[in-house]
Formats: C-alpha cells, sequence, structure tokens
C-alpha cells in the first residue's frame, strides 16, 4: 500500500482528525490528503467530514484497503473482483521481484489445484495467494502448506466450525471439503526463490455453486454468512506468526488433525501405501504404519478410511 494512505488510514482508525492535521503530520499538502480521502470512499468507506475533522463510519465489506485496514502482518494486498487465477497472478509478481504481497479474489475463473484440477472459485468465496521469498532450502517448502492448514483451521474456526486438517492440503468439516490449498515454488536445492501459498475457502457461497459432491462444503452452509474481511486478516495473521515460529506449526498441526490415528490410504507416484496413520514430521512427511512397518510419505493423495476398510 502507498505509504501515505497507509498513514492517513492509521491515523484515522484512532478518531476524528483534521485534513491540516493529516496534512502537517505526512508532511503531504491538504490537496494530497483530499485525494487520498477521495480514493478511501471510493473504494467504498464511509468517511464523514464534520468540525472535529474526517472520521471512518464504516469500512467496506471486503478488497484490497479494507483487508490492509487494521491488518497486523505487514502484507500489501493486491484486490480483484474477478481473476483467472490468484496463484498465476502471484507468481507473475514474483517473477517481477516482488515480495510480501497477498493476491485476494472475490471470484475465480481458472482456480486451480493440485496437478492442475479445477478448483471452483465462485464469488463470495476466500480466494488468495501469498507471495514470499523465504531464506531456507526447498526441500523445506511443505512446513507452508502445513502452516497454512493450521492458519486456515484456526481462522475458520472462529467462525463457530469444528475445522479439521486432512493431510497434506484440505481443511474439514465433518469429514467435508472446506477449504484447499495450493504451494508452488521455485527455487534451487538449497535455496527457495519464491513461494506462493494459494488458499481457497468456500466461505461466502452456496454448495449448488461447488462441484456436485457430497463431501464438499462451505462456511454459508455450516454456519451463515461470515464477515471475509476478519476471516481474511485472521487468516494471513495466523500464517505470519506461525511461519515466524516454527517450533509451533508441527504440533499445532497435530492438534488439529483429523488424518493421525486413522486408517489411510495414500497414493503415491512409487504407488500405494495403505496403514495407520500416527504421526507428521518435518517439514510435513506422513508417517505410516503397515503392519509393525513405517513407511514415510511426502507427497501424495490421501483418503481417509474407515476402520472396517482397506488391508
Ligand atoms: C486443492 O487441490 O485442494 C488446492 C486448491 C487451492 C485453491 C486455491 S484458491 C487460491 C489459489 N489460486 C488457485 O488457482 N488455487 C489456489 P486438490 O487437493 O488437488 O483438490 C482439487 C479437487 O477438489 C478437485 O479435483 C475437486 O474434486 C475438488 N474441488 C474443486 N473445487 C472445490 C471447492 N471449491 N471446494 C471443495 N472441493 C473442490
Amino acid at each position: 500500500m502507498q505509504e501515505s494512505r497507509e498513514r492517513i488510514l492509521s491515523a484515522l482508525s484512532e478518531g476524528p482528525v483534521t485534513g491540516p492535521e493529516l496534512a502537517d503530520d505526512l508532511e503531504i499538502s491538504r490537496a494530497a490528503v483530499w485525494k487520498h480521502i477521495e480514493e478511501l470512499r471510493d473504494a467504498g468507506f464511509e468517511i464523514t467530514s464534520t468540525g472535529s475533522g474526517y472520521e471512518i463510519e464504516s469500512v467496506p465489506e471486503f478488497g484490497g484497503i479494507a483487508v490492509e485496514f487494521g491488518l497486523e502482518a505487514p502484507f500489501e494486498i493486491e484486490y480483484h473482483d474477478s481473476i483467472g487465477s490468484t496463484n498465476a497472478r502471484a507468481r507473475g509478481l514474483a517473477t517481477e521481484g516482488r515480495e510480501n504481497v497477498v493476491v485476494l479474489a472475490d471470484e475465480q475463473t481458472g482456480g486451480r489445484g493440485r496437478l492442475d484440477r479445477e478448483w471452483s472459485s465462485p464469488s463470495g468465496g476466500l480466494w488468495l495467494s501469498i507471495l514470499l521469498r523465504p531464506t531456507r532450502p526447498a526441500t523445506h517448502a511443505p512446513v507452508y502448506t502445513l502452516a497454512a492448514a493450521v492458519a486456515t483451521a484456526r481462522a475458520v474456526r472462529e467462525t463457530g466450525v469444528d475445522a479439521r486438517i486432512k493431510w497434506p492440503n484440505d481443511v474439514l468439516v465433518e469429514g467435508r471439503k472446506l477449504s484447499g490449498i495450493l504451494t508452488e515454488m521455485e527455487g534451487e536445492a538449497d535455496r527457495i526463490s519464491w513461494l506462493v501459498v494459494g488458499i481457497g475457502i468456500n466461505a461466502n457461497v452456496g454448495t449448488d455453486r461447488l462441484p456436485d459432491r457430497e463431501d464438499v462444503t462451505s462456511l454459508q452452509a455450516e454456519v451463515g454468512e461470515v464477515d471475509r474481511r476478519n476471516l481474511t486478516q485472521t487468516l494471513i495473521t495466523e500464517f505470519h506468526e506461525l511461519v515466524h515460529d516454527e517450533g509451533e506449526i508441527v504440533p499445532a498441526w497435530r492438534d488439529l488433525s483429523a488424518t493421525l490415528d486413522r486408517r489411510v490410504r495414500v497414493e503415491t507416484a512409487n504407488g500405494t501405501v495403505e496403514g495407520r496413520a500416527i504421526d507428521i514430521e518435518f517439514p510435513g512427511s506422513l508417517v505410516i504404519e503397515t503392519d509393525g512397518e513405517e513407511t514415510v510419505v511426502t507427497v501424495g493423495d490421501c483418503t481417509h478410511l474407515r476402520a472396517s476398510e482397506g488391508a
């Protein structure tokens, strides 16, 4: 966000402030202050102007500036009413050298899951991609998927749903998929160049606009309309805090897991592994026990089996 707009918002968040005071504090002209105020009004902020100064009466329901307003994490938000895919846009920004940007959209027309699967992203959902440049080896990338899953589960739990994480990248409510995560990166073996963590949450969308399957749900279906601005801010802040407190990620994931202690079938490039999921290991591998033998899987599609199913 432009620095002076950010400072205007921060000054306004503390109560009424006059144009001349803002101009003095920010060392910009009164005309520039007025331009920023008009820009905020255009973005949907209701700002009144009284004898005691400008005052924010209401913040828009959603959008880039609305999410940045009061966000306690150092990210710029690039908002689109509609876009092909926020991950594709974030990858584009990465090649321009950008970092610490969140691409956020109300609707995606070409949303993607893993292995280029389609991801339904109707208007009303929460579709975002976080672009980072971590100084870490490429092998650590899966920990960002874990952190995103924990952040997502924590954020949606605040709306009242009992969200749990299915390895490696789904957030479920009573076995139904509410959210999916797609992490993409580029780098050398010893260092990540950029990393894009894409998170999709079926927020204010009816299940009639989602894939026609029993095992899909939305926040609207579970608890009714939610405050997407607040949800987005909580999600980004949780994610930011987790990636800066790495020791917390795996334990937090264990606490919120729907997969541990379950019988699972995991399809990997090297075949199928079936057994009991007994643990998760840094940076994100699942440990499966089959007849007393342990197998560690790093990538794959996981199915939860009923106790009676499988070998
Ligand atoms: C995922 O893939 O779960 C990762 C989804 C990531 C989406 C976000 S949205 C923001 C960012 N921009 C993007 O373009 N992508 C990311 P996967 O585990 O492969 O699951 C995909 C499967 O989930 C599909 O094959 C469908 O069966 C199902 N599916 C599609 N849309 C869904 C939805 N909205 N909710 C639940 N399930 C869905």
